[in-house]
């Protein structure tokens, strides 16, 4: 059956891999499974049909014959339970990846977005100045929590798994802000993902949106 996902057409990082159709893509490629994709302008994801699709008007969605899913998080657990690759077989251990999955989503990633929107969008207040360094310091809590318990493991529990997948690509987002490097370990397990070959194939197939070549992967 064929999975259709969605993605910006015109997405704010210009192709850097960090609009979050990236991790769909990059689960994915992991699993060796073809998916087609439909870009989307900000009005066209505002307007009904998009909206039938994702309550609240943004990207990603995964459509995979009469199934629609939208949020990252279920997605990617999604095809990582419908393909081998990304979760363990041991139940116990599986239970533990999708933790992870979780912990990237819920306790990492509210800290990162804060930092992106502080700089993003809260540069021209006259309070941003004061308030940056508090929210670059709980960005720096939750890395240093991270940071102890993966210790100089490759992977956050065992085997390369979906809750690697999903931390990667949230900690993927502090690569500018220079926080990542004051953990050394973190930017290796970062530096890891990317170089995963399914990551590159992912990566390529969001940057040829902007390069000209077809959106597929
Ligand atoms: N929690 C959602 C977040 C989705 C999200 O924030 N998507 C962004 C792109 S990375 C978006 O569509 N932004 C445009 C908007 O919200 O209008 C998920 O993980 O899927």
């Amino acid at each position: 059956m064929t999975i259709t996902i969605t993605a910006f057409a015109q997405s704010p990082d210009g192709g850097k891999g960090l609009a979050r159709d990236s991790r769909v893509r990059w689960a994915l490629a992991e699993v060796d499974q073809p998916y087609d994709v439909r870009l989307l302008s900000f009005k066209v994801m505002k307007q009904p049909a998009h909206l039938a699709l994702h309550p609240f008007g943004q990207i990603p969605t995964y459509e995979e014959g009469d199934l629609a899913l939208f949020e990252t998080g279920a997605i990617v657990f999604h095809i990582a339970e419908r393909h081998a690759g990304l979760l363990p077989d041991d139940a116990n251990a599986r239970a533990r990846a999708i933790t992870w999955m979780f912990a990237a989503l819920n306790t990492v990633e509210p800290a990162i977005l804060e930092l992106a929107n502080a700089k993003l969008l809260e540069s021209d207040k006259p309070w941003s100045k004061q308030r940056l360094p508090l929210v670059e310091d709980r960005v720096r809590d939750r890395l240093q929590h991270l940071s102890a318990r993966l210790g100089s493991a490759d992977w956050l529990d065992g085997a390369f798994s979906a809750g690697d997948l999903m931390m990667v690509s949230v900690l993927l987002r502090l690569k500018p802000s220079g926080i990542l490097d004051e953990y050394p370990n973190l930017a290796a397990y970062v530096a890891r993902g990317e170089a995963r070959p399914a990551y590159k194939r992912a990566f390529d197939a969001q940057r040829a949106v902007y390069t000209g070549k077809p959106a597929t992967g």
